[in-house]
C-alpha cells in the first residue's frame, strides 16, 4: 500500500487557527520543552551567516574572484549556510514574487483551499509535512509546486491569483536555475573538480527544481512551538528569499541556534543533504528551523535545486581516498525524499542513516 495515498488526519490551516483569535495554541502544536525556542537561542547575538558579494565573480579582478571563491568555500565548510548579495536575480522580481505569495496566502480561504495538496505529489496549498498519525505539528502554512523536470511542471497546480502569479512565477524559477547553476559551479571547482563535475553529477541539464514557499501565521504562544522544526534540507543545494520585515530563520552553529539577519535583497544559500553526500561530507548541510512570533504573520520563498530524481548519489569518486572512503552508501532523490515526505522535519536523521557500515 502507497502510505502517502492521504493525510492521516483532517487538515486544518493554521492561518485559521490564528485568524480565529484564540489565545492559546492546541496541544498537536505544543513541542516538547527541549525543542522549543529558547533553548540555545541567540536571538539578540552579532553574529550572522556569512554574506559573499557576487559582483566580482564575473570580471576581469582574478584576486577579487579567487577572495570570492574562498569566502563560499569557508562558508560550505563552516556554516553549509551564506548570503548572497549582487547575485544578478533581479530586485524588482524578488519583491515582486515574495508580495504575490502573500497575497496568495491572505485571498479567502475557500479560494486557497481549490488547491489542498495530498501527500502523495505534495503539490499545493498544505499544512503539514509528513503523514504520521498524532505527530505535533509545525505553526505553517506552505505552497509547493515543481519547476523541473518539465513533465512534472503543471500549471494547473500553480495559483492563477494574483494574475501575474505564473509570469511572475516562470521568471523567477529562470533567473534562479541560472543563480544555482553558476553557484554549482563555484562549489565544483572549491572541491577540486573540473566546473561542470558537480552540476553533472546531479544530473547535468536534468536536475529537479521545486518551490515551497512558507506562510508562518503569527502565533500566541510563540515560545511553546516552531514554524518549522529542527531539519536539514534533503535536495541539493536550496536559495531562501526570507521575509524582508520579519525574522524567523535559525541555523544551527554547533549546540547554539543563530538567528539569521537578512541582507537587502540577499538569497540565503545552504548545502543539501545530497551535496553533503557527493563531497562526501566536505561540505555539510546544516539543520535550521524557524521561530515565529505573536505580532507578524512572515512569509518565505524556499527553491530547492535538487539531483535528478532516479539516479544513484553518492560520494565522488575524485572525492575519496584511502585516508577518506566513502561515507556514505548509494540511494537516489526518490528513495531519499520519501523519508521527510512520511516523518516530517526531524533534523538530521535520515542522511546520518547513510552512513557506511564500518
Ligand atoms: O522560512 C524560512 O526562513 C526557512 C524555510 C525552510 O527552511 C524550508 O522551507 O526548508
Amino acid at each position: 500500500m502507497n502510505k502517502l495515498q492521504d493525510w492521516p488526519e483532517p487538515i486544518v490551516r493554521v492561518q485559521s487557527l490564528s485568524d480565529s483569535g484564540m489565545p492559546i495554541i492546541p496541544e498537536r502544536y505544543v513541542k516538547p520543552p527541549l525543542e522549543r525556542p529558547s533553548i540555545n537561542s541567540t536571538i539578540s547575538s552579532d553574529v550572522n551567516i556569512p554574506i559573499v558579494d557576487l559582483a566580482g565573480l564575473y570580471g576581469d579582478d582574478h584576486a577579487l574572484r579567487a577572495t570570492i571563491l574562498d569566502q563560499i568555500s569557508v562558508a560550505c565548510r563552516e556554516w553549509g549556510f551564506f548570503q548572497v548579495i549582487n547575485h544578478g536575480v533581479s530586485p524588482k522580481l524578488m519583491d515582486r514574487a515574495r508580495e504575490l505569495w502573500r497575497q496568495f496566502f491572505n485571498l479567502p480561504m475557500e479560494v486557497k483551499q481549490a488547491y489542498a495538496n495530498t501527500p502523495k505529489t505534495y503539490e499545493g496549498y498544505g499544512s503539514r509535512l509528513g503523514v504520521k498519525k498524532g505527530a505535533i505539528l509545525d505553526w505553517s502554512d506552505y505552497y509547493f509546486l515543481h519547476y523541473l523536470p518539465l513533465a512534472l511542471k503543471d500549471y494547473k497546480k500553480w495559483p492563477t491569483i494574483p494574475s501575474d502569479c505564473r509570469e511572475v512565477l516562470d521568471e523567477y524559477g529562470k533567473q534562479l536555475v541560472e543563480l544555482c547553476g553558476r553557484l554549482m559551479k563555484v562549489l565544483s571547482i572549491n572541491l577540486g573538480l573540473g566546473e561542470e563535475q558537480l552540476q553533472n553529477a546531479l544530473g547535468g541539464e536534468n536536475v529537479g527544481v521545486c518551490l515551497r514557499v512558507n506562510f508562518y501565521p503569527k502565533c500566541p504562544q510563540p515560545d511553546l512551538t516552531l514554524g518549522l522544526s529542527s531539519h536539514s534540507d534533503p535536495g541539493g543545494m536550496t536559495l531562501l528569499l526570507p521575509d524582508n520585515h520579519v525574522p524567523g530563520l535559525q541555523v544551527r552553529k554547533d549546540k547554539n541556534w543563530i538567528t539569521v539577519k537578512p541582507a537587502p535583497h540577499a538569497f540565503i544559500v545552504n548545502i543539501g543533504d545530497q551535496i553533503q553526500v557527493l563531497s562526501n561530507a566536505t561540505y555539510k548541510s546544516v539543520e535550521h528551523r524557524v521561530i515565529v512570533n505573536s505580532s507578524k504573520d512572515r512569509v518565505s520563498l524556499a527553491f530547492f535545486y535538487n539531483p535528478k530524481s532516479d539516479i544513484p548519489i553518492e560520494p565522488m569518486k575524485e572525492l575519496v581516498t584511502p585516508d577518506r572512503p566513502p561515507l556514505y552508501q548509494a540511494m537516489t532523490f526518490d528513495e531519499y525524499r520519501l523519508f521527510i515526505r512520511t516523518r516530517g522535519p526531524s533534523g538530521k536523521s535520515q542522511v546520518e542513516s547513510l552512513k557506511s557500515p564500518r
